[in-house]
């Protein structure tokens, strides 16, 4: 049965490995509109998304998407306020950090086929900064069975308790992505099938492998935190804001003209 209650022994596995496995979690029929929503996202990337693995040394115009990054609710804002899954995933987090959390924000993650870059090891909260500290959790949903190679989950069993690690920029990446050293040898990777999520907490260190298979890897990744916190801030020396000239509301009002709903974006 899809939308299953957090049990204790989620809750409990949670606190001690920072990260769960949900199996068959969301009913895959509830995504459809939210896939639809993201092939156009695809099809206007120029446009509706940023390159989360933008290459030093190319233009804007020359991007590969290598890591595709944007977000529907951003772009839609009233078309996923009430879904299932959203619902769903507040309220099992909820239980899984023992105080409420809200939404704050979505991510559409993709990797288009061969090109598609490994996401390095990062923690979650090296990005929002120290208002988020353990504050965070992070609600990962695929649209289609996931392995290491077209680039699954993998995390570091137990890491969110191991304190902030340092985070540096990689040399060929000009967009704002991070990485971190964490021990590799408690790595655990959590290749999944459709409907089934993966929660993890704002501190447990995470990565995703390149996606080496002849399809798109298609994910949506839902932020949520303590109901009530601020947004990012206070942060680490190592966080950049990188601007990459798309995803401005302008911008994306003149994408959709014809296709947003009414009050949209
Ligand atoms: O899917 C990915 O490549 C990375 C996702 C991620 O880092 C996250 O959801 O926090």
């Amino acid at each position: 049965m899809p939308y299953p209650t957090a049990t204790p022994e989620k809750i409990q596995a949670f606190a001690e490995h920072g990260f769960v496995v949900v199996p068959d979690a969301v009913d895959t029929a509830d995504l459809d509109h939210l896939q639809a929503r993201c092939e156009t996202i695809i099809e206007q990337k120029d446009k509706l998304a940023l390159d989360w693995a933008w290459e030093a040394g190319t233009t804007v115009a020359e991007r590969e998407f290598a890591i595709l990054q944007s977000s529907p609710t951003l772009i839609w804002p009233t078309e996923f306020r009430s879904a299932p899954f959203r619902r769903w995933a507040v309220q099992f987090a909820s239980a899984l950090m023992g105080q409420d959390v809200e939404f704050w924000y979505d991510q559409f993650l993709a990797k288009p086929p061969v090109k598609g870059a490994k996401t390095f090891w990062h923690q979650d909260e090296a990005y929002w900064g120290r208002n988020l500290d353990d504050r965070g959790i992070t609600c990962w949903m695929p649209f289609h069975d996931v392995s290491v190679e077209n680039g699954c989950m993998q995390f570091i069993d137990g890491g969110h308790k191991d304190g902030m690690l340092l985070h540096k920029r990689p040399d060929n990446i000009q967009s704002d992505l991070l990485y971190c050293e964490p021990d590799a040898t408690r790595r655990v990777a959590a290749p999944v099938r459709a409907g089934t999520v993966t929660f993890h907490h704002s501190k447990t260190p995470h990565m995703t492998g390149p996606n080496t298979t002849d399809r798109w890897r298609k994910v949506l990744t839902q932020h949520l935190r303590i109901a009530g916190s601020p947004g990012e801030g206070d942060h680490y020396p190592w966080k950049v804001t990188v601007s990459q000239e798309s995803l401005s509301t302008e911008q994306i009002a003149a994408a959709l003209s014809g296709t947003s709903e009414p009050g949209g974006a």
